[in-house]
């Protein structure tokens, strides 16, 4: 049998003098309570100008050496995490692995020796399976995922929505995370009907018992929205771009919690919030009418979104205007559906094109 050579070695023979790889840090965050939840740890080729991208480079590289590119992200990450926090702050990593590194012989004892050396719990590790069309091996990957899982370790499908396939794999494999894909959360400023996308994956990842993480939080508004919509975790530029082990520490200690709140913060964050509205309305379609609901409709300015309209001064514009019409007709969605249905649509469009355009509160 070939000796195994030391994965640091085949690395550093891959990156080439002087260059090395290793994990920057982008913060994950619940967004319920706004804390810093876990950590991505991303593989970055670092040479003596400092950390580079690494998406061309990773491209061009072997199976074998993809294995050994995973051991030494394992090895490092949990270097780095198992010194962080203590009993009153723990955090997770998440790894990225992709798929067929699950099918190798070797993955599982990596993964338990990389646990094992560093005395990191099982249950504070996350491995993402990248997204990238449909499983061959399903009956592989699936008995693989579930070892895994056997160990404490929870496994998350990452960039769900950039491949057709996502439903069929969100369906088939037993994942305990879905990592919604940064395309979705990174231009709702532009296009907020989007935030539809969350508002359905939310309620599809609840009802399936999953834990849904929304990437691409580039902006405050961003995070407010999704914080209104009950996404449970956020990660993004919004909240920390990916940084090296040596700033985590820093950055932990200064980062100010966002206040966790189901008031809209932003005008994206109305939207948001009259998504919602829409969205219990259209369950309660075939329900008696909420007694809350009666009031609540009565009065326009004393909603969420009309608290934020009276704050900012914005119930003259076009979509203050159409807030209001949509409150006299928002009671009536089992009597007069259409009707509803225009009032919901009509605050929802003009609100849309007025974010789309920059008119923030
Ligand atoms: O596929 P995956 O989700 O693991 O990719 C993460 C990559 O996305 C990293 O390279 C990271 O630097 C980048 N990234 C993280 N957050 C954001 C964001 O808010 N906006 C953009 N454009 N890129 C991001
Ligand atoms: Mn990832």
């Amino acid at each position: 049998m070939p000796r195994r050579r030391p994965s640091a070695d085949i690395v550093a023979e891959i990156c080439g003098p002087g260059r090395s790889i290793r994990p920057a840090f982008q913060p994950i965050i619940d967004a319920r309570s706004g804390r810093v939840a876990g950590f991505e740890a991303l593989a970055r080729l670092v040479d003596e100008t400092g950390y580079g991208a690494t998406a061309d480079f990773l491209a061009g590289l072997p199976d074998s050496a993809r294995l050994r590119l995973f051991e030494t992200m394992l090895d490092q990450s949990l270097a780095v995490m198992a010194d962080l926090g203590g009993p009153e702050e723990t955090f997770y990593v998440s790894i990225n692995a992709e798929r067929f590194l699950f099918l190798d012989d070797a993955f599982l004892a990596i993964v338990t020796r990389g646990l094992g050396k560093h005395g990191y719990p099982a249950s504070r590790l996350v491995l993402e399976v990248l997204e990238n069309g449909l499983i061959e091996n399903e009956a592989g990957m699936i008995e693989s995922l579930a070892r895994i899982r056997g160990l404490g370790i929870r496994v998350a499908l990452d960039d769900i929505g950039t491949a057709h396939a996502s439903l069929i794999n969100i369906k088939t494999l037993p994942v305990d995370i879905l990592k919604l894909d940064q395309g979705f959360a990174r231009g709702l400023a532009k296009s907020p009907h989007d935030l539809q996308f969350a508002l359905s994956l939310i309620s599809l990842a609840r009802g399936l018992g999953k834990t849904l993480v929304v990437e691409g939080v580039e902006t405050a508004e961003i995070l407010d929205a999704l914080m209104i919509l009950g996404v449970e975790f956020a990660q993004g530029y919004g909240i920390a771009r990916p940084m090296p082990a040596s700033d985590v520490r820093s950055w932990l200690d200064t980062y100010e919690v966002p206040v966790a709140t189901r008031s809209p913060q932003s005008l994206l964050g109305t939207y948001a919030s009259h998504l919602t509205v829409v969205e219990t309305c259209r369950i309660l379609m075939h329900q008696p009418l909420p007694v809350a609901w009666k009031e609540e409709a009565a009065n326009a300015d004393a909603c969420e979104i009309g608290r934020y309209f009276s704050r900012c001064g914005l119930h003259d514009t076009a979509f203050g205007k159409a807030h209001r019409q949509f409150h006299r007709v928002m009671t009536c969605y089992a009597t007069d559906y259409p009707l509803w249905k225009t009032g919901a649509e009509a605050f929802a469009h003009t609100l849309a094109t007025a974010i789309a355009e920059g008119q923030e509160g």
